[in-house]
């Protein structure tokens, strides 16, 4: 299990990203959106899209002298595409179109997406990161500056169904939505995460599994964090990304 320089906190679900274990690959993580193209993002459909302002290569949120680091960069939206299936619950999902392509760099690099989530399912090597919450009882406090990241298991939506289930409720996690983390509840994202990537490494590449969605609440036992299944958005995503305007007329 990896821990970041302050894993000895036990009670919280996150721990920081520190630049050093930032190591690029094919796909880089980032958050609360993630690069799959040249200009476009991946998000949240419940994002208000009037609060985007998109910078690429960050790790902390309180850095005021952001145009004195090399790393970092920021463009305009062209537009945001919200999923036409998105309701409370299903595809929750944006592409963020920019207006001009990102220039890619040691920390700023695409992630790739598969048609299939399947072969991610128990494999220990995916990531949740976030500048939300670290606790669900830590909700008074700010939210980490530091980007936090932690590791976590893909469930399948029929063990995810049932965990939801007990004890009294019925099945709801829709296909377009994949479930992880932690049967005990060790892991999780929380409020504020959403919108950000849950990846999967894979051979030396990294892949984007999910988008962080919803939960109930951050942590507990037999509830995993529910995410939107990217593969099942496959065709969406391949279809609208582009660097071009559509023609006036
Ligand atoms: C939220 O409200 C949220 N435990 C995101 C993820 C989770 C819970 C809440 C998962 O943004």
């Amino acid at each position: 299990f990896h821990r970041g320089p302050f894993g000895h906190q036990k009670d919280l679900l996150t721990t920081p990203v520190s630049p050093h274990q930032w190591a690029p690959s094919c796909g880089q993580v980032a958050s609360p959106a993630s690069t799959v193209h040249d200009c476009s993002l991946l998000s949240a459909s419940h994002r208000d899209p009037s609060e985007w302002m998109v910078q690429l290569g960050e790790l902390a949120s309180n850095v005021v002298f952001w145009n004195l680091r090399a790393y970092v960069n920021r463009y305009r939206v062209r537009d945001i595409l919200v999923h036409p299936h998105f309701s409370e619950g299903f595809s929750d999902i944006a592409l963020v179109r920019l207006a001009s392509p990102v220039s890619y760099n040691k920390y700023i690099q695409p992630i790739c997406v598969l048609s299939s989530t399947f072969m991610f399912e128990h494999r220990p090597d995916c990531w949740v990161t976030g500048w939300g919450d670290i606790s669900e009882n830590y909700t008074l406090l700010p939210p980490s500056y530091n980007l936090q990241e932690v590791q976590l298991t893909i469930l399948n939506n029929t063990r995810c169904n049932y965990l939801f289930k007990q004890p009294f409720s019925r099945g709801i996690i829709p296909d377009s939505m994949v479930c992880a983390g932690a049967e005990d509840g060790s892991v999780d994202a929380c409020k504020g995460d959403s919108g950000g990537p849950l990846v999967c490494d894979k051979d030396g590449l990294w892949y984007q599994v999910g988008v962080v969605s919803w939960g109930v609440g951050c942590g507990r036992p037999n509830r995993p964090g529910v995410y939107t299944n990217v593969s099942q958005h496959f065709n969406w995503i391949r279809m609208l990304i582009s660097c071009s305007s559509p023609k006036p007329g």
